[in-house]
């Protein structure tokens, strides 16, 4: 038998991913940077289904990014589980530098921050003869790479000053070190080449811990640099077995739109099997590139619960769905499910999109680039410059938004591009009284903006406002690490205007090929060309 799956594993936002087993489980986490709750946790026991089933970041004990840059707090985590206990380790490059927290319940809620006095980023720990190991990228004495000290896992204390252990392979920015104990050999992988083009993956072994290093003499053993291929920037890698001694890898990759290539999805999560030379060296997808559609023996566990197409979010749940965030801490009482039972409710807040500070904004990823995103919105606003809508947002200065407010004393509907130091509001049309319906409609080149009266006859029209690009949106135009959200958002300058009620939220992805709500796993006995 034969398996296949689609690639990515995870679309959207969703870098640096990190993977654990327990068991048949496995549980994944990934960077999360200014957004909040901070560090998505899936789990899966197939590898291509994942279910988010909770966050490492919940509190403002833990993460405070009120003064996070766009694309700053916490980036590329790493998750181990140890005697019964899981640990995530991550950097707050906003905040408290390198730290870990702890739980029994990955599903749950995670410790205070722990923190860790070995700089760098891209932490990673490794457990051992009883002992832990702490792993960080740096430049420590001058000497770029990656460096490993002894901690308590208790406290986060170093036992030892920070060793260097290897600087890769020759790309610049060596990071994401994880370590690995097989068949007598620790190895240490590592990205280099930076995160765009030139991104890949190499790896090196040793017999101690600490050294010295070798490296394997096929590295990279990822790189799509210079390839045809429509999976670029391959890299921040994670080594793991199944519980059939399988091996895989997880990683970061992007997908374009138009040429030239840039993206605005975000890095996204890929998943590779992985098989072993003679002589201990990782092969990663028999020396192959990684594709959309992969062939595998086997997956680990059996078809996961295909995700359920949950198109409509209808704001009925006493919780906020997992998949909503916030862009930095959300503001106290800017947001409710109980004001009006079966709304989400944001109170205006003076930070508007245009500012790198907490607001009024409920959002989730943009995970496939044809979808449609659509809102009905019940807003009546009183004083001029209050507004509430839909955005495409990427960052601050890189966001596309449809929204209601008051213009020349009457309500209306503006549709605002915000391009750089660009912004322009480039059409606006008069709205009577009663909600509105907000839609976003994307492919791979634009974004469609549209609204029509709520309410009315079946045919109520929907007005076109207009269409902004992709691209304007991107990771090389915008700058970061991030992806594109879409979602609802509301501002008042002078705070206190009224409240903006949005009745549901839908997001369809209907024809992406990637799309893992239609997408499913398919086993082919292997005589079928496998
Ligand atoms: C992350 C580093 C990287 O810390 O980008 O692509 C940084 N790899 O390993 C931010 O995600």
């Amino acid at each position: 038998m034969s398996a296949s799956y689609t690639n990515p594993v995870l679309p959207g936002f969703y870098p640096d991913p990190s993977v654990c087993r327990v068991g048949e489980d496995f549980y994944l986490v990934t960077s999360s940077f200014e957004y909040f709750p901070g560090v998505p946790v899936f789990h899966s026991r197939d590898l291509v289904h994942w279910t988010q089933i909770g966050h490492c970041l919940t509190r403002p004990s833990q993460l405070d990014l009120s003064s996070a840059k766009s694309s700053g707090g916490i980036y590329a985590p790493t998750i181990r589980h140890h005697d019964g206990r899981f640990y995530m380790v991550t950097t707050d490059t906003s905040g408290i530098g390198n730290f870990f927290v702890t739980t029994d319940d990955p599903a749950g809620e995670w410790s205070d921050p722990v923190r860790v006095d070995q700089g760098g980023i891209d932490p990673s720990l490794h457990f051992e003869d009883g002992r832990c190991w702490f792993a960080s990228n740096g430049l420590h004495w001058n000497r770029d790479g990656l460096y490993l000290s002894e901690i308590d896992a208790e406290t986060g204390q170093r036992k030892s000053e920070p060793k260097w252990l290897w600087a890769g392979a020759g790309g610049k920015f060596p990071e994401a070190p994880h370590l690995y104990r097989r068949g007598g050999w620790t190895y240490l992988i590592c990205a280099e080449g930076g995160t765009e083009f030139a991104h890949a993956v190499t790896i090196a072994r040793s017999r101690a811990i600490d050294g010295p290093y070798e490296p394997c003499p096929h590295n990279p053993i990822l790189c799509h640099a210079g390839s045809y291929n429509g999976i670029q920037s391959t890299g921040h890698a994670e080594l793991f077995d199944d519980p059939h001694g399988n091996w895989w890898m997880v990683c970061l990759g992007v997908r374009h739109a138009g040429y030239p290539l840039m993206h605005h999805l975000g890095r996204e999560t890929y998943l590779a099997p992985v098989t072993w030379t003679d002589d201990g060296w990782p092969v990663v997808h028999g020396g192959r590139e990684i594709e959309l559609e992969m062939r595998v023996a086997a997956l680990p566990g059996p078809a996961g619960p295909a995700p359920t197409p949950r198109v409509r979010d209808a704001f009925d749940e006493p919780e906020l769905a997992l998949g909503w965030n916030f862009r930095r801490n959300p503001v106290a009482d800017s947001w409710s499910l109980n004001e009006r039972p079966g709304w989400l409710t944001l109170h205006g807040q003076p930070a508007t999109l245009g500012d790198a500070a907490p607001l009024a904004l409920v959002a989730r990823r943009q995970q496939h680039f044809d979808c449609l995103a659509q809102t009905l919105l019940d807003f009546t606003p009183r004083r001029a410059g209050d507004e509430a809508g839909v955005t495409a947002v990427m960052n601050e200065h890189h966001h596309h938004d449809l929204f209601v407010t008051v213009r020349d004393g009457q309500r209306a509907v503006v549709l605002r591009r915000t391009v750089g130091s660009l912004v322009a509001e480039v059409a606006r049309q008069p709205v009577g009284d009663g909600p509105v319906e907000l839609r976003i409609e994307a492919d791979e080149t634009w974004y469609r903006f549209a609204w029509r009266a709520a309410g009315g006859a079946d045919d109520a029209v929907w007005h076109a406002l207009g269409r902004a690009e992709t691209r304007h949106l991107s990771t090389e135009l915008a700058g970061g690490f991030t992806g594109v959200y879409l979602g609802m958002y509301a501002v008042s300058p002078g705070g206190g205007g009224e409240p903006a009620h949005f009745d549901h939220f839908d997001y369809d992805a209907p024809g992406d090929a990637t799309d893992r709500s239609t997408r499913s796993v398919t086993t082919a006995p292997a005589d079928r060309g496998a």
